[in-house]
């Protein structure tokens, strides 16, 4: 069992991860995207997929068109936990 984030790691969150939010109902971030088009959505999923499989840490997310939502918990700690914000941060900076 991963450790979850600590309290002082929550409130940490709107600084080190500031573009997610905490998901309605599930101890979890979440963030949408948009993009111009499909092309543009599935290439973004392309590459979040190498850094998850690279990471061993991957997104529950779902794409419509040119959205993309994804969704970070880690389901060997039954929650948020660092691999979470690690991962964010690397989607972050590619998106
Ligand atoms: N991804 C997420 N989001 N949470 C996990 O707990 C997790 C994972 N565990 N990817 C990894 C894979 C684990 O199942 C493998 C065996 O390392």
């Amino acid at each position: 069992m991963l450790a979850k984030l600590t309290a002082a790691e929550r409130a940490a969150l709107g600084h080190s991860v500031p573009a997610w939010e905490m998901a309605a109902g599930r101890d979890a971030l979440v963030r949408r995207f948009k993009f111009a088009n499909f092309s543009e959505a599935f290439g973004f999923m392309a590459r979040v997929a190498l850094l998850a499989e690279a990471q061993d840490h991957h997104p529950e997310w779902s794409n419509v068109y040119n959205r993309v939502e994804i969704l970070l918990t880690t389901h060997d700690a039954d929650g948020l936990s660092a691999r979470d914000v690690r991962l964010a941060r690397a989607i972050d900076l590619i998106a």
